[in-house]
């Protein structure tokens, strides 16, 4: 590229290195980098299956201490894509998900992040708590626990069976904003200071508000739990109108104070799928990481299948073509987080459907999970 011909090549070459050993760069060549017409990212789908999660868990159980070895005993998803970049604790570029293991009589001492933080019990029978702020929030399976950034929480198993949760965390995206911040209580646990389950029990019958009380559209969530149970039963008095073509019967676990996500900047979903159904694909600029809560199927992203059954964890990566198959008997139950919150927030989020093909991709690969040597 010259603008006469005057300008020989060496006059451009002489320009161009000038230029480098400034650390200057020319936007007529790179602009197509910076600007991209689509997003761009280096997130790859991936596929955890429970089995293989549960079994390295368990064996934690028997090697670290949680309070001693360990501030938390956690075993996380690390997308294999984005290990190749050195970013260690990645599931997707924003989100994070580790499967956290207390046995009976252990606790994980108190502390708090400028990280979001949420939790979906995957075996639990409502005799482990969190206690988020001093309000202790017994955790059974199915259940979401909520503990925003920078409240203080700590984690303790007052019963006889082995506890397993999702704690699903926004910790590539603080990085990214290079806003963390981490702090431990003085002391091991932080003073009680609410009945047990009071903000679900304030609010479990219906949302109601005090006359005097505007509606603050920043205000945190006062609800820090939501049973399984009553997820359960919207999901099934939902009616072919509430169908979703793209996601099938799905909730979005809100703050009753906005109407907003629960958490801030992680968004939370519960679907349903009835046996045989397949949603549409569609593709959003937010990412999810989808943990199966019960049900046998796949899903396929960007024409890979990805085959899941009870337990299994998926990567969806942002801007992805992805639709749910249920090719079980019985209906297939899917929880998901997300960034979408973020991506509102900052204008950012775009969704579009896929078009060809009725709407369906074709197959074009199978995952197989591949261990690295
Ligand atoms: O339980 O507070 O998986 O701080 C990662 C970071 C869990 C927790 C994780 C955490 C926690």
């Amino acid at each position: 590229m010259a603008k006469s011909e005057s300008i020989t090549k060496e006059i451009l070459d002489h320009y161009y290195e000038g230029m480098k050993r400034n650390h200057l760069g020319p936007l007529w060549f790179d602009l197509g980098h910076m600007v991209t017409k689509e997003p761009v990212h280096d997130v790859e789908p991936y596929l955890w299956k429970w089995s293989t999660i549960r079994e390295y868990a368990l064996k934690a159980g028997e090697l670290v201490e949680p309070g001693k070895d360990a501030e938390r005993r956690v075993v996380y998803l690390q997308n294999p894509s984005l290990l190749k970049r050195g970013l260690i604790g990645y599931g997707t570029h924003t989100l994070y998900a580790g499967i956290q293991l207390l046995l009976p009589g252990e606790y994980a001492p108190s502390h708090h992040h400028s990280q979001s933080a949420i939790r979906f019990i995957i075996e639990g029978d409502d005799k482990a708590y969190t206690a988020v702020n001093g309000e202790k929030i017994y955790m059974e399976r199915g259940d979401v626990v909520l503990t925003p950034a920078w409240t203080w929480h700590e984690h303790k198993h007052e019963g006889t069976e082995p506890v397993f949760w999702l704690d699903g965390l926004d910790v590539g995206l603080v990085r990214t904003m290079a806003a963390s911040f981490f702090e431990q209580y003085e002391k091991e646990f932080y003073p009680m200071e609410a009945p047990e389950n009071y903000s679900s029990q304030q609010f479990s019958m219906g949302v109601f508000k005090k006359l005097n009380e505007a509606p603050a559209p920043d205000e945190p969530s006062p609800i820090f739990g939501y049973k399984y149970q009553r997820a359960h039963y919207l999901l099934d008095q939902m009616t072919e109108a509430d169908y979703d073509p793209f996601d099938g019967y799905a909730l979005e676990y809100i703050n009753p104070k906005t109407n907003g996500s629960a958490d801030a900047r992680i968004g939370t979903m519960i679907q349903k799928l009835k046996s045989g159904q397949q949603t549409k694909a569609h593709r959003h600029v937010h990412s999810a990481i989808y943990h199966i809560i019960e049900g046998t199927g796949y899903t396929i992203i960007d024409g890979q299948k990805f085959e899941w059954e009870t337990g299994d964890f998926f990567i969806l990566p942002p801007w992805s073509h992805h639709e749910h198959v249920n090719t079980g008997s019985c209906d297939a139950i899917l929880f998901s987080f997300n960034d979408k919150p973020v991506m509102e927030k900052l204008q950012l989020e775009f969704s579009e459907s896929y078009e060809q093909n009725d709407g369906h991709q074709v197959i074009e690969k199978v995952f197989v999970p591949n261990q690295t040597v």
